[in-house]
């Protein structure tokens, strides 16, 4: 349901070989291909990590030779641009349409009808099949524009197909969005033909609302009725569909692909419900990304009934075969039935829909794998053993390596050849140069990154850093189990010990953050707010000028990620342990020579496994801790406070205003967060062990020949975090498709 694509034209000049020829003919017309990138719309067709993924993923199909197509919703707006007025977030629309969109086709001959609402016509025919008709329902037209995925070195072009509700217009009340009420900006669209206008900019909570519940069905309607039309007309036997379709699903936002197939098997293509039930699981995969609870998406039965009254029927008997297996078995009594059920509590829960619907469930880190097959859905894992896998997450090098750091893809081509650029597991081969050059030459690229990058935050904020100071970066959205209030923290402490004079030892920092918040989500924009507080008033205090700056650049969003992740020294990924699925932003840093600053959370475990001990700098509570204080308590936020004067001073610095603040109870919702509300995420449990592996890095980065190993040792072993190793294993595991 997201693509997180970013700007297309140095992807498409990387993949299809052409980039140094039209940037010589260019120059010929004395036009710098880097403005034409600056043109050239970054769409922001996703909120941030399953959206880019998604993205990753459709640009290693291609390169592996996968015959592979993308389908999403080709939204008319995106995730909102982001501008900080007085340090607080407000969003503005992603009007990224505002110029025709060079790079889609419109296929209008491909289009297709997606059925709303409406009521059931049934009768049992002579041949004992449930005929079934769906009449007065309100048809929405769905068109699909394609935009062309091209793989790296290769014959192959595969499609992004996005489909489009086509519409007059309709009003879309940017007024009340730019209030920050979010919903009723969504709300305010009258007809449902607008279903495609906005993405949900939310990516932790399934929006219980009408419409998202329409997008969901809307495209994986559309979608599947373009599948299985294209395979019949080249000739394919419905009974052989699942030996020629596999279907991913990222998360359960497509999970009504199950019984939308089922729909299409029985309702069009005559089958009977067995053989239907049997195609479709051997064709599905689901993939999660996700263990908050509030992200497990739940549809009121109401709604769900209302609007698509043919699919709820069909979800129903799902639900009553599976619970009649299940009861058949031991151990399987009323209260775990009922905990496993896909229909309860008055709602459709989509991943138990998802699980029993697909062959196939995995998630995205090995730890995050651990956690769904032992805990959160191990009931599943039980009853259905073999179903459940992991596949590490991956990111395309092509756009993360050699089109967003090219000197340093340069300094990797001189030193062990191009040969990494279509197989990036050949990076390793980098490691018998480390100390031959290779760690001094990668050095010297990223002072070069970071010298752009400083001029970039000169020109959008006004403030001058220094390319010799560590360049301390933490970008994500914002979200409280990310944890950038412990980075903000630590910033604070900071400060307090240069106004005390303590500054022994300590090495002059560059602190950069760039987040969005979910519009709705008061507490992430409170951070927010607290992070340029504490920035405006270390940025104007002349004592810290030497050892400290703190910037927040605004609008994060693909191309900002490319452009500041090769500047990274130090990579901030602290979220609290077991609830960062994976984290693919850990990876691109790695890969760009950033030293990671982690906690043993998603995927960081395998980059420590990757650069052993000597290369990361590890800290904080574990995700066996973590899930230990959740289930058994103990955890006494107040407690910590007490006993650590640093967190005693920097929580009555933000209760007195210290840092500034325009409303005298500015920060009461993180003050709250962190004490009433028990810390969730263990901010102040984690915070002695943070400050510690900080100030470790001060002492690291000053001795540079020591530094620039770990950074280089970081690039070497980064291969592994190749999608393309991610997707050979889809393909192997679950896909069963063949690939270079
Ligand atoms: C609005 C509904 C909704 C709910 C959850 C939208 C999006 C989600 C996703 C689960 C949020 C997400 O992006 N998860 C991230 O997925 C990445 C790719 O696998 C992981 O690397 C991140 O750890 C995970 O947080």
């Amino acid at each position: 349901m997201e693509f997180l694509i970013g700007k297309l034209l140095e992807n498409y000049l990387i993949n299809t070989g052409l980039k140094e020829v039209v940037e010589e003919g260019l120059k010929d017309l004395g036009i710098k291909l880097e403005d034409l990138y600056e043109m050239d719309p970054d769409p922001g067709l996703g909120n941030g990590g399953l959206g880019r993924l998604a993205a990753c993923f459709i640009d290693s199909m291609a390169s592996l030779d996968i015959a592979g197509t993308g389908i999403g919703i080709r939204y008319r707006y995106g995730l909102f641009r982001q501008l900080i007025q007085n340090g607080y977030q407000v969003e503005t629309p992603d009007n990224w349409l505002k110029i025709p969109n060079v790079w889609e086709i419109c296929k209008a001959e491909d289009a297709r009808i997606v059925k709303f609402g409406g009521n059931i016509n049934m009768n049992w025919g002579g041949d004992g099949h449930l005929y079934v008709e769906l009449e007065d329902y309100e048809p929405v037209l769905a068109v699909p524009y394609d935009i062309p995925v091209p793989g790296y070195d290769s014959e192959r072009v595969n499609t992004l197909r996005l489909w489009s509700a086509e519409t007059e217009n309709s009003g879309f009340d940017f007024s009340e969005f730019s209030k920050g009420d979010y919903d009723r900006a969504v709300e305010n669209i009258t007809t449902a033909h607008s279903i495609s206008n906005v993405l949900y900019p939310d990516d932790s909570t399934p929006r219980g609302k009408l419409l998202r519940l329409k997008q969901e069905y809307f495209f994986t309607s559309a979608g599947l009725q373009d599948i299985l039309s294209r395979y019949l007309k080249g000739g394919g036997n419905i009974r052989e569909f699942h030996l020629y379709n596999a279907i991913q699903i990222n998360d359960t936002h497509p999970a009504l692909a199950i019984p939308e197939l089922m729909r299409l098997l029985i309702d069009e293509q005559g089958l009977g419900w067995d053989d239907a039930w049997a195609i479709t699981v051997a064709t599905f995969g689901y993939t999660n990304h996700t263990i908050l609870a509030e992200a497990l998406e739940k549809w009121p039965l109401d709604m769900f009934k209302k609007l698509l009254p043919r699919i709820y029927m069909i979800v129903e008997e799902i639900n009553r075969r599976f619970v009649a297996e299940l009861s058949m078995k031991d151990g399987y009594g009323f209260d775990r039935i009922a905990k496993m059920s896909i229909i309860g509590d008055g709602a459709v829960k989509m991943a138990h829909l998802a699980i029993v619907g697909s062959h196939s469930v995995n998630g995205v880190a090995r730890l995050h794998s651990d956690i769904l097959k032992n805990k959160e859905l191990r009931n599943f894992s039980e009853f259905y053993p073999g179903k459940f896998n992991n596949k590490t997450n991956g990111i395309t090098h092509r756009r993360w390596l050699i089109g967003a750091n090219p000197e340093l893809a340069g300094a990797i081509d001189r030193t062990i050849g191009t040969g990494w650029r279509k197989d990036p597991g050949k990076l390793t081969e980098l490691e018998k140069f480390i100390d031959r050059g290779f760690s001094d030459e990668a050095y010297a690229i990223k002072q070069n990154n970071k010298e752009r990058l400083a001029g970039y935050i000169l020109k959008t904020t006004e403030i001058g850093v220094d390319k010799n100071s560590i360049f301390d970066i933490q970008v994500k959205r914002l979200h409280m189990y990310k944890r950038q209030l412990l980075n903000i923290f630590g910033v604070m402490d900071m400060y307090n010990r240069i106004k005390a004079g303590n500054t022994s030892g300590m090495y002059p920092r560059t602190v950069i953050f760039s987040a969005k918040a979910f519009p709705g989500y008061g507490l992430a924009k409170n951070t927010i707010k607290l992070i340029c507080t504490v920035a405006d008033r270390v940025n104007s205090d002349k004592e810290a000028a030497d050892f400290l700056r703190v910037v927040f650049l605004p609008n994060y969003d693909v191309s900002l990620a490319e452009r500041m992740i090769p500047a990274g020294d130090i990579s901030e990924q602290i979220s609290t342990a077991s609830k960062e699925a994976s984290g693919t932003g850990n990876m691109k840093f790695m890969m760009n020579g950033a030293v990671t600053l982690a906690t043993l959370d998603g995927a960081n475990v395998e980059i420590r496994e990757a650069v052993g001990d000597d290369n990361i700098i590890l800290f904080g509570l574990t995700s066996d801790e973590v899930i230990s204080y959740e289930q058994h308590g103990g955890y006494d936020p107040y407690r910590e406070v007490r006993n650590d004067s640093r967190l005693e001073a920097i929580i009555s610095q933000i209760r007195e205003g210290y840092f500034g603040f325009a409303g005298k109870n500015e920060f009461t919702p993180v003050l709250d967060h962190l004490l009433k509300d028990g810390d969730p995420y263990f901010v102040l449990k984690d915070f002695d062990a943070y400050v510690s592996a900080r100030d470790k890095i001060d002492g690291i980065y000053s001795d540079r020949s020591r530094f620039s190993r770990m950074c280089a040792v970081n690039i070497a072993r980064s291969g592994r975090f190749s999608s393309d190793n991610t997707i050979a294993a889809y393909a192997d595991d679950i896909w069963n498709v063949k690939h270079r």
